[in-house]
């Protein structure tokens, strides 16, 4: 069902060898822009027309009523009310650690810069609706905003036939158990436009951050600039780094666990044990017939974007996973901790037998809206951080400005911008104090 990768003895580059899942949001592009256009000039209206066109609802409005909200979370499983509430406190105690604090630095006595970090105003937080419905992702795009000190924060999910055209009543409850209640019942890439654009109902918003399908990924290309956005999410992905060490139940139910979002979802096993290799694949078998959603982890497991990939060694399986630089990386081998720290790039990386994918999907503390598609190797997951910027506040006094005039000057005339050192001499009476 799953492939192998035989890359013993290869000196090739292993990035030619590890396919991935194909995810063109460039195609998807032409086909998002007229919907992005018409939400711009026709707002709500548009939002209705299109929501019926691809959900299958009516709505009457795109803004979830506050008691929609507040019925979901009486309505609430109190199973799932507890599970949530933990969820969200984890996540809460790692991301307040988060939180840069300002920083002033002396340069020259009365010459200092200042790093301030001031979140972002408003913000709207995409949560997905598909496939499945992602209550988690709720809760991982709205702790690290607020603990960023965010204002305003709006979250919008597609609205679901069976539930009266609402988003889903775990996802409506997520928001009132987290506070927020400005809540939309639009999906899609129509959903970033009104966020881009705003309309009647919604404010525009300054960045859009979650995760979502392809055509959700082509809206955040196309309107990127006028927003900001954290990533363009593809198919999730695992990668487990293993030796023989490792518990082959574990390391099948692990890749099946990741598989079951999406017939594009990516499982990738790198070892340097043939026989583990050989004992996860006949684990595979059995655990997917048993499970619900069999079908579409057969289709991720048997895709070309997943595999077995064989190793000589460690050293070799780090180099591959490193250059694969999967959104979740997994180490089951002997001295896990000393084999992940030598890890380069991944979008978060679980160490050991107990701490499964899973776990961070929904309460280790981390964030789980991650670099997919190799983007690890330049960007990090979702955290507080995504949700500040770092401002520079320049604070010279006359005695530190004349100290440094001179190599301001010149290097102004270095560049052939006179007009740069005359600001500073016009504050000398137009000479320029020797340095
Ligand atoms: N593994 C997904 C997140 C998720 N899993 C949500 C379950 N629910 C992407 O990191
Ligand atoms: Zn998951």
């Amino acid at each position: 069902m799953i492939s192998r990768i035989d890359l013993r003895g290869s000196t090739s580059d292993p990035r030619d060898l590890l396919p991935r899942a194909e995810f063109d949001v460039e195609a998807a592009l032409e086909k998002v822009r007229p919907l992005c256009d018409d939400v711009r000039h026709r707002g709500t209206e548009a939002l209705i027309e299109i929501t019926e066109r691809f959900d299958g609802v009516r709505l009457e409005r795109t803004r979830v009523p506050q008691a929609a909200i507040d019925e979901a979370l009486t309505g609430l499983d109190p199973a799932v009310r507890a599970a949530l509430e933990e969820s969200i406190r984890r996540a809460r105690i790692v991301h307040r650690e988060q939180r840069r604090t300002d920083h002033t630095t002396q340069v020259v006595p009365g010459g200092t810069v200042t790093e301030r970090w001031v979140p972002v105003q408003r913000v709207g937080l995409y949560v997905p609706g598909g496939l499945a419905v992602y209550p988690s992702s709720v809760v991982m795009n709205v702790v690290p905003a607020q603990e960023a000190g965010v204002e305003g924060i709006a979250v919008t999910s597609p609205p679901q036939r069976d539930f009266d055209g609402l988003p889903h009543p775990t996802i409506l409850a997520a928001c009132a158990l987290l506070g927020v209640d400005e809540v939309y019942a639009v999906g899609g890439a129509q959903a970033i436009a009104m966020f881009a654009y705003g309309t009647d109902e919604c404010r525009p918003v300054n960045l859009v951050t979650g995760p979502g399908n392809i055509y959700v990924a082509a809206a955040k290309r196309l309107l990127k600039g006028r927003i900001g956005i954290d990533a363009e999410a593809g198919p999730t992905e695992i990668a487990v780094l293993a030796d023989d060490s490792a518990d082959p139940r574990h390391v099948a139910a692990d890749l099946i666990s990741q598989a079951e979002h999406d017939p594009m979802a990516a499982a990738v096993l790198v070892t340097d044990s043939v026989e583990l290799a050989d004992r996860v694949e006949k684990e595979l078998e059995p655990q997917v017939a048993a499970t619900r959603h069999r079908e579409r982890i057969g289709e991720a497991l048997s895709g070309r974007q997943s595999g077995i990939v064989l190793v000589d060694d460690l050293d070799q399986g780090l180099r591959v996973v490193d250059a694969y630089a999967a959104e979740h990386l997994e180490i089951q081998t002997r001295d896990a901790h000393a084999v992940a720290a030598r890890v380069r790039n991944a979008g978060a990386i679980f160490i050991g037998p107990y701490a499964p994918v899973s776990l961070g999907d929904y309460a280790a503390g981390s964030n789980h809206v991650l670099p997919t598609g190799g983007c690890a190797c330049h960007s990090s997951g979702l955290s507080v951080q995504s949700f500040l910027r770092g401002i520079h506040v320049v604070d010279y006094s006359r005695e530190a400005l004349a100290e440094v005039a001179a190599h301001v000057v010149t290097l102004a005339n270095a560049e052939d911008l006179p007009g740069h050192g005359d600001a500073i001499r016009a504050r000398f009476d137009w000479e320029t104090p020797a340095p």
